[in-house]
């Protein structure tokens, strides 16, 4: 059977590089599937959509919405004990004789089996070659005597040959853990159990020592320093992504597909196209809600006309307003109304120094900034707080309303300057239209004043 082949987006994950990773292991599935059916030769490997960390709050609730499988959680690039064991070892009970042993791991077409208490819990393995070992131990005398001495041996109960030390692994172990594991016990011999105490196989150092790397396709990133750890070890056979290339290198050439656009959810919905391949309306949800996100629903500066042009596409087969689905996305993230003050003033709050002077320009995004103001006073107090004990000039909150496109000005301290910088009288809020950016619209005028 051909070798699974791992979809994976970037470290600390958003929903693009989840989204990808689902969209693409979809697509494909289904042109591999096409491949078959014009080639019944032709195997169908396994895609896997993977992600190196948690869901975030828009991904989780599109993918329950929508009823799609979140991508698999894994820890590095590097093969795991799961990925290297022998899932078709026969499972038999202790009170089995060597011959009913024997005859299990014919049938299975292995040379170890599991050995099980009476309650079904793993006691021991056992192998082919240790039940030879009984059976000559068992052999005496001469001619015909050998014969029925070994049949009577056969007949002995399998806990005669069953190994003394086995390493107990899980499947989600690495191999150098389960080596020392190995080690420790003095064994070449593992079994890998779940946390429901369920046997799942079993593993030989010589399946460590022999693992094969694992295929790879990155999405959403290149860089090794956004990459699983472990991926330089591991065989990357494709990248799409729409970042900067930065230090990704390959031994052999591979397909590497990088465009400018808003996100990598729209090159995946563009491959999808290309190839004629229909777009089910789960897995067109979780990629338009992938290009909302990365693109701040088209607003962002990154989003282009093939961004849009997609949006529509998706939209079309989900049977939503693109705005309003975005919204709902964003407002997922919550905490305008239960979120801490402190991580709703500070979560995003930089320091400035202004010749002598520091202040802090803090912000908060939200597409639903009429609840985030009726916080305003809470705000204030915390601001003002945060000046008296840090000693700041002043401290400016920008609440950026990302469907309106502007900000409310919220200072605490001395707000001259900002009045001086914008034109304005900040000892109340203020809405300024169009000013979304903290660095390039709000951090370089103060500085420059
Ligand atoms: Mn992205």
């Amino acid at each position: 059977m051909a070798q699974p082949i791992y979809i994976v987006g970037h470290k600390n994950p958003d929903n693009d590089a989840i989204a990808a990773a689902v969209g693409l292991a979809y697509l494909k599935t289904k042109l591999a599937e096409r491949d078959q059916q014009n080639n019944p030769e032709a195997e169908v490997p396994t895609f896997i959509p993977c992600r190196l960390g948690p869901l975030p709050a828009e991904t989780q609730w599109v993918l329950d919405t929508y009823g799609v499988d979140a991508p698999q959680l894994i820890s590095d690039a590097r093969p795991h004990v799961g990925q290297v064991m022998n899932a078709n070892a026969p499972q038999i009970y202790d009170e089995v004789t060597l011959i009913d042993g024997m005859s299990a791991m014919k049938k299975a077409k292995t040379s170890v089996a599991v050995v099980l208490d009476e309650t079904g819990s793993f006691e021991s393995l056992v192998t082919t070659s240790a039940i030879g070992k009984c059976l000559i131990k068992a052999a005496s005398g001469e001619g015909d005597q050998i014969m029925g001495s070994i049949s009577s041996g056969l007949r002995q109960n399998i806990s005669y040959a069953t190994m003394k030390n086995v390493a107990k692994l899980t499947p989600d172990m690495g191999l150098d853990e389960a080596k020392e594991a190995m080690n420790a016990a003095h064994t070449c011999w593992g079994v890998v159990i779940d946390q429901y105490d369920t046997v799942l196989g079993t593993v030989h150092r010589h399946d460590i020592n022999h693992a094969a790397p694992l295929n790879f396709i990155l999405v959403d990133h290149n860089e090794s320093t956004q990459a699983a750890d472990g991926i330089k070890d591991a065989n990357v056979m494709e990248v799409i992504d729409h970042h900067r290339i930065g230090d990704f290198t390959t031994t052999s050439p591979i397909e590497y597909l990088a465009l400018p656009w808003g996100s990598t959810a729209t090159i995946v919905t563009t491959r999808f196209r290309e190839y004629g391949i229909d777009i089910p309306k789960s897995i067109a949800a979780v990629l338009l809600s992938a290009i909302l996100t990365d693109t701040v629903i088209l607003k962002s500066p990154t989003a282009t006309s093939v961004d849009e042009e997609q949006v529509a596409y998706l939209s079309d087969i989900v049977g939503v307003d693109p705005t309003e689905f975005g919204m709902k996305l964003f407002k997922t993230r919550g905490g305008d109304s239960d979120m801490p003050i402190d991580e709703f003033v500070g979560a995003d709050s930089k320091e400035f120094d202004l010749g002598g002077t520091t202040v802090l320009i803090s912000q908060h995004e939200t597409v639903d900034s009429e609840t985030s103001m009726k916080r305003e006073d809470e705000a204030r107090e915390y601001m003002k707080k945060l000046q008296g004990e840090k000693g700041y000039g002043f401290v400016l909150l920008l609440v950026t309303d990302i469907l309106k496109e502007g900000s409310y000005f919220l200072v605490e301290g001395d707000h001259s300057l900002v009045d001086k910088v914008f034109d304005i009288d900040s000892s109340k809020a203020v809405w300024m239209p169009g000013i979304m950016s903290r660095k390039k619209q709000v951090a370089a005028p103060i500085l420059s004043a």
